[in-house]
């Protein structure tokens, strides 16, 4: 695409969804830094979600975790984020931090076990329908860590029971995210490791089903931009949960260690149609901010994969579809490599005046005030983290 317009009429229409741990304490298994003013309930947690709305204009979905957000009233939370300007996005189910589950949740060999865990994810269903969410986001940190643990393939039936269980339970606007994670709490196999494996499930479950590539879940040199195009060919990619890896499940900000990946990912998104809302795409952040300021860190965030998807744009089809039928590798490689290399900020800059918000999101963040006024307001209390 190289019409202008149509560009920016595309990068006006893209949403990015925020989750709400990203707002709250978080660290590594060695340490939680914590910081001033973050959120003590889900009800703070959308209201820092409201100032990357403001800033961005790009952000109106948050994702919620069960239970880090669990609230009395669901339907009052829907209500406040309303009134914020702002809709609940994905629920995320969490069947990982409670001690039954040390065998796994809905693979776990005892059936009293997957039944506790199989209703938790029902429950999350519930809460779908109080919120108006329409996403239902799972990831199993089921697996084994030693060979001889557990069946291999008698752990994929029970995963299958489980699934299509909650598949059944689904209204009609509703539909699984199906994530998959190469290795991590699990070290021999987990339940769920790869796309194909989550894909293999949501072909088995029908079309309510898609999967989520987490772009922190693969293993090192896996070439995620082919799986993306794969998927997204099939119907099945649901979404992703964005961030960055140097190692592992770094959860980074998004586009902060290799804003060239997120390019090229967003480069099959934008080829395969991904874009559209009708394909259901949800372009989701799942990271933390262990270190560095969370609000402005978000921001950085959605301008990172705002940035990758203004690149993928620009890409000049019409040209590159004429390389790659010729057979001229080279050209065909610059195409790629000059829409990467165009400076795309003061294209998006135009596009955020244009809608009335400041150019600049961090400074228009800053010029808020809001680190401030959090940090002297939200004392006391019990602030937000994992597991709270
Ligand atoms: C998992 C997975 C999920 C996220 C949790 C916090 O690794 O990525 O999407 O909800 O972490
Ligand atoms: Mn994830």
């Amino acid at each position: 695409m190289t019409d202008r317009s149509a560009v920016k009429d595309a990068l006006r229409a893209q949403r990015i969804e925020t989750p709400s741990w990203g707002y709250g304490n978080s660290g590594t298994r060695f340490k939680v830094f914590a910081q001033p003013g973050v959120p003590r309930d889900p009800y703070e947690k959308l209201a820092d979600a409201a100032q990357v709305h403001a800033a961005t204009g790009a952000a109106p979905k948050v994702s919620l975790h069960i239970p880090w957000d669990k609230v009395e009233d669901y339907a009052a939370l829907s209500a406040h984020a309303r009134g914020l300007g702002l809709e609940i996005g994905a629920i995320n189910a969490n069947v990982f931090q409670d001690d039954d589950y040390k065998l796994g949740s809905v693979t776990n060999p005892d059936p009293r076990v997957r039944r506790k865990a199989v209703d938790h994810l029902l429950e999350c269903v519930d809460i779908m329908d109080a919120t108006g969410s329409t996403d239902l986001k799972l990831w199993f940190s089921d697996g084994t860590n030693y060979p001889g643990q557990d069946d291999t393939s008698a752990r994929q039936g029970r995963l299958a029971d489980a699934l299509a269980e909650v598949y059944e339970r689904l209204g009609d606007d509703q539909r699984i995210l199906l994530e998959y994670k190469l290795f991590e709490p699990a070290f021999y196999t987990m339940d769920v490791p790869d796309w194909g494996t989550a894909y293999a499930h949501c072909l088995r479950l029908g079309p309510k089903a898609t999967v989520v590539v987490d772009t922190g879940h693969h293993a090192p040199g896996t070439n995620i931009e082919f799986i993306v195009a794969f998927l997204l060919r099939e119907g099945k990619l649901g979404g992703f949960d964005f961030n960055s890896r140097f190692y592992a499940d770094d959860d980074l900000m998004a586009g902060a260690a290799d804003p060239f990946q997120l390019f090229r990912i967003m480069h099959e998104v934008v080829k395969n149609g991904g874009l559209a809302p009708e394909t259901g795409v949800a372009f989701m952040l799942d990271q933390c901010h262990n270190i560095e300021a969370k609000i402005p860190a978000v921001i950085r965030s959605v301008m990172n994969v705002q940035e990758a998807t203004a690149k993928a744009l620009l890409v000049d089809t019409g040209a590159l579809t004429a390389a790659q039928e010729t057979g001229d590798v080279l050209a065909a490689n610059e195409v790629l490599m000059d829409a990467y290399n165009t400076d795309v900020r003061p294209l998006l800059a135009e596009v955020r005046a244009e809608a009335g918000l400041d150019p600049n999101p961090l400074a228009a963040y800053r010029a808020t005030g809001w680190a401030d006024k959090t940090a002297a307001e939200r004392v006391g209390g019990h602030q937000a983290g994992w597991g709270a």
